[in-house]
């Protein structure tokens, strides 16, 4: 895809950081890093996100996921990871080449993601769940 800056990254026109490479898939560190180790996983073909991903693709994705987690775990010694992914205008996707975010955590990082709890939802499940039959 033209002007797409992951594509470019995937066609090795720009460099990244890589953690590794598969036949499908990169990963690399994210270069607006939010803790030490802050990896990007993407597929080297472009998808927008989520909604439009093939599953064989995402199951390719979800894999090299686990193989970062693993080497992260096994060389680093992390035992704990974030693992995100924003699809769509309401979120905070910037860039629309699928990508997941691989944050490591550590103790006392600081990290904050401010959730508002909606109580007042609970009581609206049963009509939510009638709207998905
Ligand atoms: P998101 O907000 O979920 O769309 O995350 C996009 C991430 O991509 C953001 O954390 C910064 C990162 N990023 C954007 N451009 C580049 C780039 O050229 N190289 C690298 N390594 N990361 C990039």
């Amino acid at each position: 895809m033209e002007n797409c800056i992951f594509c470019a990254i995937a066609e090795k026109k720009i460099s990244a950081n890589l953690v590794l490479e598969n036949e499908t898939c990169l990963a690399f560190l994210d270069n607006n890093p939010v803790s030490p180790y802050h990896t990007l996983v993407i597929p080297k073909v472009h998808y927008e996100n989520m909604f439009d991903i093939p599953k064989a693709v995402l199951m390719e994705v979800t894999e090299t996921i686990h193989q970062v987690c693993l080497l992260y775990a096994e060389k680093l010694g992390i035992d704990s990871i974030q693992i995100f992914n924003n699809s769509g205008p309401h979120t905070a996707q910037t860039v629309y080449h699928l990508h997941f975010h691989i944050l490591p955590r550590f103790e006392k990082d600081a990290i904050r993601f401010e959730v508002n709890i909606r109580r007042d939802l609970v009581e609206k499940f049963p009509e939510m769940l009638t709207r998905l039959k």
